[in-house]
């Protein structure tokens, strides 16, 4: 045996102790603070409560084993160390048959304890609710690189924000544009692929109210990491309800009333812009118009907590930001670069921010 692999060896226990040890602080500090995508600790709709549960059946019995396993493992390096003037060759073992046995007896059962209640949970998710109750339905479209929210039933068309009810069971049908993007908010679902052609349903109902972010999770192209997503969780009365803001999003988008936001309006109008955004009341006077969907619905861009998909914080700074040069926020960004002037940005900007 070489000398440096002698002196691992003998490192070897301390080595051990220090690793464990400085997982479990970790794991004790990542506990502490609450994450905004933190879906194990605090899930918020029944969805996420069936995935924490699990996490939490699987980080029992994997801790189980772990210190299991680091016992073992520090008996015999404590109990069967060479002895000094011990040269003696060690007793040869050939075979235990009740040690192979055990050895795979034990694995099969933890495998078999943890299958089987999986199955479970895997048919809890995927049973379909109950249809004689209040169902928000939603049709979302993965697209480069932001989410088309479509409510059918309410004929609200919007992007990356989703607002839905406490309480309230919501059914999502998700497809993608493109290629295959993936939903996932992790506190209050799994994740579900948005692909191609396929309508993939993911049913949850929130418990909580309050945002919720979440995350593009599949590797969709140059922007994949800024694709992010927002749901809000509505109460059922009060001027924040859910209904309340379904009254407002089927009203025509605000007409402008400072002079500041009628030339943004005009721009808007005439720099292409319709061409790929809709305002409902305001694109229809396009010539040619008709509904566009390949940028997000604009009619109520004012009311959102962010813009392009979580990437900046709404504000009028950030829109002019944006509309001047969307790819410099977001590479590949598939929004033309329109060449606005400064001052036809900080208008057009002036107006956006004005559709709450
Ligand atoms: C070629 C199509 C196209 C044109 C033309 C276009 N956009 Fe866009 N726009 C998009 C796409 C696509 C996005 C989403 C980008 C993303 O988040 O990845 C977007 C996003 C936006 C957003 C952010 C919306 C949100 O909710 O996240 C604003 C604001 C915006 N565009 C304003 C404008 C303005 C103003 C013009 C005209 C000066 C314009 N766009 C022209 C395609 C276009
Ligand atoms: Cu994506």
């Amino acid at each position: 045996m070489s000398n440096a692999l002698r002196s691992l060896q003998k490192r070897l226990p301390s080595l051990a102790l220090t690793t464990s040890l400085l997982l479990l602080a970790g794991l004790t500090a990542a506990c502490e603070e609450l994450h905004p995508r933190d879906a194990y600790q605090h899930p918020a709709a029944d969805a996420s409560e069936v995935s924490a549960w699990f996490y939490n059946l699987y980080l029992v019995l994997d801790s189980i084993i772990f210190f299991g396993v680091l016992a073992a493992f520090f008996i015999a390096i404590v109990k069967f160390r060479k002895k000094p003037g011990d040269n003696a060759l060690p007793e040869q073992s050939f075979g235990d048959s009740r040690l192979e046995i055990a050895w795979t007896i034990v694995p099969t059962l933890v495998v078999l304890g943890i299958t089987v209640p999986t199955l479970g949970g895997l048919f809890e998710l995927a049973k379909r609710p109950d249809m004689n109750q209040k169902i928000i339905d939603i049709d979302v479209t993965g697209k480069q690189w932001w989410w088309e929210l479509d409510y059918k039933k309410e004929g609200i068309n919007t992007g990356n924000e989703m607002h839905v009810e406490v309480g309230t069971q919501v059914m999502l049908h998700l497809t993608s544009a493109d290629v295959i993007h993936a939903w996932w908010v992790p506190r209050l679902s799994g994740k579900r692929d948005a692909t191609p052609g396929r309508n993939y349903p993911l049913n949850f109902k929130p418990k909580e109210v309050g945002s919720f972010d979440g995350q593009c999770a599949e590797l969709c192209g140059a922007s994949h990491a800024l694709m992010g997503i927002r749901i809000i969780v509505h109460p059922k009365d009060g001027p924040d309800s859910y209904e309340n803001w379904v009254t407002r999003m089927k009203q025509a988008a605000a007409k402008p009333t400072t002079p500041q936001q009628e030339a943004g309006q005009k721009v808007f109008m005439n720099k292409g812009c319709v061409a790929c955004h809709t305002i409902n009341g305001l694109s229809e006077l396009a010539p040619g118009a008709r509904s566009r969907t390949s940028g997000p619905n604009l009619t109520h861009v004012g009311s959102r907590d962010y813009i392009a998909a979580h990437t900046l914080k709404n504000s009028p700074d950030s829109i002019a930001t944006w509309v001047k040069n969307p790819q410099a926020v977001k590479p590949g960004a598939l929004m033309s670069n329109l060449g606005l002037t400064d001052q036809e940005a900080s208008d057009v900007a002036g107006f956006l921010t004005s559709l709450k």
